[in-house]
């Protein structure tokens, strides 16, 4: 643990410090008048910390060649360190917010915007990088400014590039009853009717009858050509008799992340068509931290994109800025209710900025 001691005039400038030298996960350890003026403050970070922040999640060393036994075990020993780490970072947590509400709920012109972006559920440390210098020089207009910050960090998924080889292939993966069949529908009616691209379906999910079923009924009502595949090789069959399709949209089977095993299981499936890209689904009701413990687990399919559903259950969106800015990795879509075709959204900053922004009513800006 690194520990550093700093000093400043007043404790704004002190935790500006702080922050600046050791970042968001920084943890206050101790604060104190100096008999000048000025106050001292002592703090450390956890190098262990920043760097998680800073990496992409990653599958167990070796699990491309683990048995499902052997990822199981891995998988294991993943969760228990998972679950210190956890419990290390949200004490952090709890530091780093009692120490930005300090700071901010203290200050007239942020304090409202800090109270709001709370609610929202931003994690601490963001919270402070978006407010941190807002009133600065050149004072001006605060909710531009945050908006313009907002926009800056919620990353969007640019979207398949002009030269790239069709058919292209997107698979979407994620946890149990997120609503992966619902979005794969959605998607299909949305390139098939709306962009009037030939779309092929594929479902994975034999795990249960019904599954596979329910895409199969998607398929026919949008008169799209369905394969079910239980395999790779099956899986690469169906591929390659779609072959005409501009883009063909792989439903699988939902995993709990916490099951490496089966996850790797799903990985070896889809690896038979290597020119598969994964797009994550979450559920944006979910606690930020199983929404992490999910993106480290299924960064062995190296998602190209999140794609948060369900926004209709809930009023907080401060999840999808945390997990855009922890993992790296853009948004795509947004789904906001169980209509098939038509909550679906394909997800822009400007979108997903107003979502984080205070209600109109309030003193307001366009975003
Ligand atoms: N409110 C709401 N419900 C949704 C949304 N998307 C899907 N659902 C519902 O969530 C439930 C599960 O959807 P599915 O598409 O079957 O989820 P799944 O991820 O395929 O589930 P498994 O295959 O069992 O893992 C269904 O009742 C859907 O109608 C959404 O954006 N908002
Ligand atoms: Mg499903």
């Amino acid at each position: 643990m690194k520990v550093k001691r700093f000093t400043a005039p007043d404790m704004t400038q002190a935790m500006r410090e702080v922050r600046k030298a050791l970042g968001p996960d920084a943890v206050i350890l101790a604060t104190g008048r100096l008999a000048g003026g000025g106050v001292e403050i002592t703090a450390a970070v956890e190098p262990g910390l920043a760097r998680e922040r800073d990496q992409a999640p990653s599958a167990p060393p070796g699990a491309e060649t683990m048995t499902p036994e052997q990822a199981k075990g891995a998988g294991d020993l993943a969760e228990l360190t998972r679950q210190v780490r956890d419990l290390g970072q949200m004490v952090a947590r709890h530091l780093v917010l009692s120490e930005a509400t300090q700071e901010f709920a203290g200050r007239p012109e942020v304090a409202p915007l800090f109270h709001h972006l709370r609610q929202q559920e931003v994690a601490p440390g963001l919270i402070a990088q978006l407010l941190d210098d807002l009133a600065g020089p050149g004072g001006g207009n605060l909710l531009g400014r945050l908006a313009i910050r907002l926009k800056k960090m919620l990353n969007v998924y640019p979207g398949p590039g002009p030269g790239q080889a069709r058919p292209l292939v997107w698979a979407l993966v994620g946890p149990t009853g997120v609503g992966k069949t619902t979005t794969v529908a959605k998607l299909a009616a949305s390139h098939a009717l709306k962009h009037r691209l030939r779309v092929g379906l594929i479902t994975l999910d034999t795990f249960r009858i019904a599954a596979a079923e329910q895409l199969m009924v998607y398929g026919r009502i949008m008169d799209l050509e369905t394969k079910v595949a239980a395999n790779g090789e099956e899986y690469a069959r169906a591929v390659a008799e779609l072959a005409e399709a501009d883009l063909i949209l792989v439903d699988t089977v939902g995993r709990s992340p916490r099951d490496q095993g089966n996850l790797a299981e799903l990985r070896a499936i889809l690896a038979a068509v290597p020119e598969t890209v994964c797009h994550l689904v979450l559920a944006c009701p979910t606690r930020d931290a199983d929404l992490k413990a999910t993106l480290e687990s299924f960064g062995c399919f190296a998602p190209q994109s999140l794609i948060f559903t369900k926004l209709d259950e809930t009023s907080a969106y401060g999840v999808i800025l945390n997990q855009v800015v922890h993992s790296g990795w853009p948004v795509s879509y947004l789904t906001c209710g169980q209509r098939v075709p038509d909550d679906l959204e394909t997800a822009t900053r400007e979108g997903l900025a107003r979502r984080l922004m205070p209600p109109r009513g309030e003193p307001q800006v366009a975003v």
